[in-house]
């Protein structure tokens, strides 16, 4: 007998909404990309990236692909009572993963062009996280119920931690020595970018990693992450970047 962990009505619905908002985010960032002379387009162009790919992958979800259904066994030991074995079938979106594997590059990307990182800096940040995403696909399906699947996400963990050093020592630095309104404005964006992703290790250990809550509450936790981390963050920076030209890039 195997427990089913599969979505339902409310997860199927939230992944609709969230391709909806990703759809009209693309359309908007578009629309405000062409405001702006062809030389000033770089973050519009990253960022209406990042919200087409996301829209790609709410689609692949929302039409049922992009998923697919991991067991996991697991083998309780009791003295005097032989082996008794428990079964869990969930769902697994794996395009998250092929969404995360290009937006999260692409994110970190528009915060070290705000900062004006170097170009050591840039590429040791993404590949860093480039690993952690890879690496939390491996935990998620390389293993099933063994320890090493934690191995992984710790892997992944320290990847992460590789980025926010970026993001809060490297890029801090280089974002003031901009000027105080650039400083203060990364500040504030790269602290919401930590707040937002760190939430996502959390959802996967008890969605993915120990299955603790269901299909469509990983839905719905995802989903309200994945809004704040790719349109409002979006339309933020691209809305305080018309309005401080010490943010300019010449690339
Ligand atoms: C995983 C699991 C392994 C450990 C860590 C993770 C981090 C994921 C992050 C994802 C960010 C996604 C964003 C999506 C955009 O909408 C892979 C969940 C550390 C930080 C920002």
């Amino acid at each position: 007998r195997a427990e089913l962990q599969f979505a339902d009505d409310s997860g199927k619905r939230t992944l609709w909404v969230v391709f909806v908002l990703m759809v009209i985010a693309s359309a908007g960032f578009s629309a405000m990309a062409w405001r702006v002379p062809v030389a000033k387009r770089l973050y519009h162009v990253i960022t209406t990236f990042i919200v087409i790919t996301a829209s790609i992958s709410y689609f692949a979800m929302a039409t049922g692909h992009g998923v697919s259904v991991h067991t996991t066994t697991i083998r309780s030991q009791h003295e005097h009572v032989p082996d008794t074995f428990h079964t869990i079938k969930r769902q697994v979106y794996w395009a998250r993963y092929v969404d995360w594997a290009l937006t999260t590059p692409l994110l970190l990307l528009d915060l070290s062009l705000l900062a004006g990182l170097n170009g050591a800096h840039i590429t040791m940040a993404i590949f860093a996280d480039i690993i952690m995403i890879l690496t939390g696909l491996f935990a998620a399906f390389g293993s099933e119920g063994t320890p090493q699947k934690w191995g992984w996400y710790t892997i992944a963990c320290i990847a992460y931690l590789v980025v926010v050093w970026h993001l809060a020592v490297n890029g801090r630095a280089q974002a003031q020595a901009k000027g105080n309104k650039v400083g203060s404005f990364f500040l504030a964006i790269a602290g919401f970018t930590v707040i937002i992703w760190t939430a996502y290790p959390i959802v996967w250990g008890i969605a993915d990693g120990s299955r603790k809550i269901s299909v469509d509450a990983e839905i719905i936790a995802y989903a309200v992450l994945d809004v704040l981390a790719k349109p409002i963050f979006g339309l933020w920076l691209l809305v305080t970047h018309a309005k401080i030209p010490e943010t300019n890039v010449d690339l």
